[in-house]
Parts: C-alpha cells; structure tokens; sequence
C-alpha cells in the first residue's frame, strides 16, 4: 500500500509556485536567523500596500525618482532607439514606465511581474489610457529565466528597472541579476536602472517606518499570505514590524518580531518562536554612485548617463552592455 499523500502535496502538482512558496518559508523558517525572500511580499494586496508606501510623505524614494524622470525624459528617451520594446522588471502599477513610453516611440511594453494580478490589472489599465501602445505582460520571477514573448525577435531591446528594487539583492545576487538582463537584452542593449543613494540615517528610519502605518501593514501581509496560501495559522497581532538603517551594510532591514514565545502550524510543520526572536523579510541596500559603478562594470555593463534628483537622494543610471562574454554565457 502506498502512504497517504497530503491533499495540499497534490494540489502543489499543478502549482509549481507554491511549492516553491513553500520551500521557501519552511527553509527560511528553519534556519538560526529565521528569514522570508522579499519577492513574497508581493500577492494582489501586498502590491496594493506598496502602493500606499509610495504615497507616505516619509517614503520619498518614488518621488525623487518621478521627479528625475519627468525632469529629463526627452534626454532619457533620447536613448530608446525608435521600434524598441522596453522590457520592464518588477512593473508594479507602471507610473513611471508611463512617463518614459509617452516620451519615447517604443513598439512594445513588456511588463514582467511576479504579482500575476495585479500585473493583469495594470495592465488593462495601461491599454485602456495608452490605445496605441502594444503590450505584453509576463507574469514570472525575474530572478529565475524566463522567455521574452516571441514578438520581441529583432527588435532593439532597453530594459527598465526602476524603484530601487536592485537594493533589495544581496551584492552577488545584484551581479547575477545583472548578468542575466545582459544575457536576456543581447548585445548593445541599455539598461535604465534607479537607484536610491546612501544618506541621513534618519529620513531612512522614517522612510521605512512611516506614521499612518502602511510599511507595517506591507510587512505583516506576508504572515496573512503565508496563512491563506500555506494552509498556517500565524496569529498576526503577536508579531510586530520592526525596521532599522544598519549603518555597517548600508541597508534597511526590514523585520517581524515575535512578541511572544509560539508555535506556528505551516502546511502540517511547526515552527517555534521565542519572545523577540524576528523574521528577516528585507534588506534595502542603499548605493554610493561609485559602488554602483562597480557593480554594474563587475557584471558587463558601462555606465553611459547619470541623472540625479535636486536633493541627490536617488539617481537613475543608463547602462550600455559591453562585454560579448557576458551574453554568450
Ligand atoms: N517598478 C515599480 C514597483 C517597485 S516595487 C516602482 O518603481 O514603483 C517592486 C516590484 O517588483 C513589485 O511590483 C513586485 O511585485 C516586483 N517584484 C519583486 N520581486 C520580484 C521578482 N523576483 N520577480 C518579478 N517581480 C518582482
Ligand atoms: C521595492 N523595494 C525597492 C522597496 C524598498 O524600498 O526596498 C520595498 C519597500 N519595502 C519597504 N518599503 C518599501
């Protein structure tokens, strides 16, 4: 007789993304320091309360990065050559692809997301209020390969990566990243890449701990996710979030602390808590521009063009790929 298999292992049959949703928790949850990847922030709802983030008058990151866009968009598009597809990673609502479409003649938008919904209904959004434009959504995670739609053959290709959301990588993670959008643009691809710079400590602080509450509540929407998704039951008023500047690695951790000591039921495994022990759900890596620099040469590309906001809080960067190694990978 063959053992029992769990309903949930079935269903993960037809549903790769949750068991490798999974994986994740429980092997994040397993180790010394518990920690959670930040890419499952992003479910429908998580996508909505970065949104609200982004609206704060704490978190200034996506101001400062609209007001570089709107202040030099013909130069930045000065670089899209004419039928080129831009291929956006991690499109979110698309605000500030917007801004680069309507400025440049781009034959195609290639939103990639891995908040499938949300990506679904931006998109329609998009069409609605850009009719010309052609658009063609990929739903995956952009840190594992994917296949660009078979309509973008022959056409120049710029990729756009803005928010920062580079920061959120582990440096090795940045570089292989960067490799692979080298490889997946091709030869004399460009790259248009924001970046949020090292600065005062404490507007970090309050950036990531702003006052209405809204990174708190992106924060803990992990936990309600794990428990919709994983079949778990967190009990979410007995984590509180907790960020802070780590001067030492130049980041903001992001992390859920535990007020009490528990055990946690995800998917038939527990998982014990101590009082004040925390889960790891984000670091924000901020950049000086000649870190960067290193970086994106380390990985094969040249950096062309710099564009800074007023109060230098945050830079967007075109990048040239260079070196043929890298694409033949
Ligand atoms: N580009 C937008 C959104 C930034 S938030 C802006 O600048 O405002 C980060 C975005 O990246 C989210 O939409 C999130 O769903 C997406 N994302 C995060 N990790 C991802 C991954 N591994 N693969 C694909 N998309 C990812
Ligand atoms: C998407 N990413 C760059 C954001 C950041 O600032 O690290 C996500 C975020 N986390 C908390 N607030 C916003």
């Amino acid at each position: 007789m063959t053992a029992p298999v769990r309903v949930s292992q079935q269903a993960e049959k037809c549903d790769p993304a949750r068991a490798a949703f999974r994986k994740d928790v429980w092997s994040g949850l397993s180790q010394d320091l518990k920690s959670i990847p930040p890419k499952y922030f992003y479910d429908q709802h998580g996508s909505e309360l970065f949104e609200a983030i982004t609206r704060t008058p704490e978190y200034y990151p996506t101001r400062a990065e609209l007001s570089i866009l709107n202040d030099n968009a013909a130069a930045i598009a000065s670089h899209i050559p004419a039928g080129a597809a831009m291929i956006e990673f991690g499109s979110g609502a698309t605000t500030k692809a917007r801004i680069l479409l309507q400025a440049a003649q781009v034959a195609a938008y290639v939103p990639v997301d891995i908040s499938g919904a949300f990506l679904a209904s931006e998109v329609k959004r998009l069409e609605n209020d850009l009719p010309g434009l052609k658009v063609f959504p990929v739903a995956a995670d952009f840190t594992q390969p994917f296949e660009l739609p078979s309509e973008m053959e022959g056409m120049p290709l710029v990729g756009f990566f803005p928010g920062s959301t580079l920061g959120n990588f582990e440096a090795h993670e940045a570089t292989a990243f960067l490799r692979h959008a080298a490889k997946l643009l091709g030869p004399n691809a460009r790259l248009i890449i924001g970046i949020d710079r090292v600065k005062d400590p404490d507007i970090l602080h309050h950036a990531y701990n702003d006052s209405a509450g809204m990174t708190a509540a992106f924060n803990l929407n992990l936990l309600r996710r794990i428990n919709r998704e994983l079949d778990a039951n967190f009990d979410i008023d007995k984590f509180c979030h907790y960020a802070f500047y780590n001067r030492e690695h130049s980041r903001v951790e992001m992390h859920l602390v535990s007020r009490a000591r528990q055990k946690v039921r995800i998917d038939g495994r527990n998982f014990e808590f101590r009082r004040g022990e925390t889960i790891h759900t984000e670091n924000s890596y901020k950049y000086t521009p000649e870190l960067f620099r290193t970086i994106a040469q380390g990985a094969g590309w040249r950096q062309a063009a710099v564009w800074v906001d007023a109060d230098q809080s945050f830079s967007v960067h075109l990048l040239v790929s260079e070196e043929e190694k890298y694409i033949s990978d």
